[in-house]
């Protein structure tokens, strides 16, 4: 079998043909290919993050990794399946109704599927009747709901009014991001988290289903997030957060009042 520090190294640095040949050759050598995506192949997708994080890697690194990762993960991911390995968590992602922006949100579904989770991606200008409908089929554990553009921003709490009319806010927990978001506006639309890029997602998400704090890749590093009605431990934080938001200034506040209406 070829040395396994290379499958890490080709996945880091996004060649996507390397990854996938020694991919093929380790399988074809006998490797075991839950231990190749739990000692390989992730660990260089949480070390891309690291470096996105820490800016040393940008878009295209962090894309390129993404696409070796993924790469990889197609002649993975079915046997896998059939070994009956139960993914770390599943995902139902979309860019929100409206919104056509896709980039960002392939890239934290790229990083979801590193990871190890299940991701059921539905798309762009997903209206909030298919995220509840995928929620009632895919049963998930996390909704990630992606907005680019300001004016598409309130298709979010009109999202998670939707799964709340359907009963099933309760079941999952919704992660929000994008450019315009920011975490005091997530949580008080009420998301259960928000992150700041796909490096966030997989620790964001992770933290999320294990109720565990994770440290900052860095110091200094974005990477942001926090559980709010379902984890006690983080109500300080809500509430500390909510209070700021109460505090903002009016002029925020008028422009929060301009683009959600009177209601939200
Ligand atoms: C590429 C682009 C386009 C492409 C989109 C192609 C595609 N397939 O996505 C095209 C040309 C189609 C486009 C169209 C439009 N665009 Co445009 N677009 C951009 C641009 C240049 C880059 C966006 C991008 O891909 N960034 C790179 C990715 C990697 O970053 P990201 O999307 O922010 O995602 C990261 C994080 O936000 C986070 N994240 C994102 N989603 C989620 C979800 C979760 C759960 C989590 C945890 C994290 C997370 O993680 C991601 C990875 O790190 C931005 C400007 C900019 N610099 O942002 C404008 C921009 C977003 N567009 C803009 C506008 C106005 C439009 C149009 C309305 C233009 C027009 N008049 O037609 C249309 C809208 C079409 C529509 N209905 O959606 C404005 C929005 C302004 C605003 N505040 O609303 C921007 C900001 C440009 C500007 N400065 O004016 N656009």
């Amino acid at each position: 079998m070829s040395d396994l520090s290379k499958l890490y190294d080709a996945i880091l640095n996004g060649e996507t043909k390397n990854a996938i040949a020694l991919t093929r050759e380790a399988l074809e050598g006998g490797a075991d290919p839950l231990d190749l995506v739990t000692r390989y192949m992730a660990p260089a997708m949480d070390e891309a993050g690291k470096r996105f994080e820490c800016e040393e890697y940008f878009v295209p690194e962090l894309m390129r990794a993404a696409q070796a990762m993924k790469g990889a993960l197609e002649l993975i991911r079915p046997l896998l399946v059939a070994s009956g390995a139960e993914p770390a968590g599943r995902v139902v992602i979309g860019t929100v109704r409206g919104d056509r922006h896709d980039i960002g949100k392939n890239l934290v579904s790229s990083m979801l599927e590193g990871g190890g989770f299940e991701v059921h991606d539905l798309g762009i200008d997903v209206s909030p009747e298919k995220f509840v409908l995928a929620v009632r089929e895919r049963s998930p554990d996390l909704v990630c709901l992606s907005t680019l553009l300001t004016v598409t921003m309130r298709s979010v709490p009109i999202t998670i009014q939707a799964l709340k009319d359907a009963g099933l806010r309760e079941r999952v927990r919704v992660l929000v991001g994008g450019a315009p978001v920011t975490e005091e506006w997530a949580l008080k639309v009420g998301a259960d988290g928000y992150g700041a890029n796909a490096a966030a997602a997989v620790p964001l998400a992770r933290r999320m289903l294990a109720r565990q704090d994770q440290p900052p890749a860095c110091p200094g590093g974005t990477m942001t997030g926090i559980a709010a009605h379902a984890h006690d431990r983080d109500a300080p934080r809500r509430q500390e957060i909510l209070d700021r938001v109460e505090q903002t200034d009016l002029r925020s506040r008028l422009s929060r009042e301009r683009l959600f209406g009177d209601a939200r």
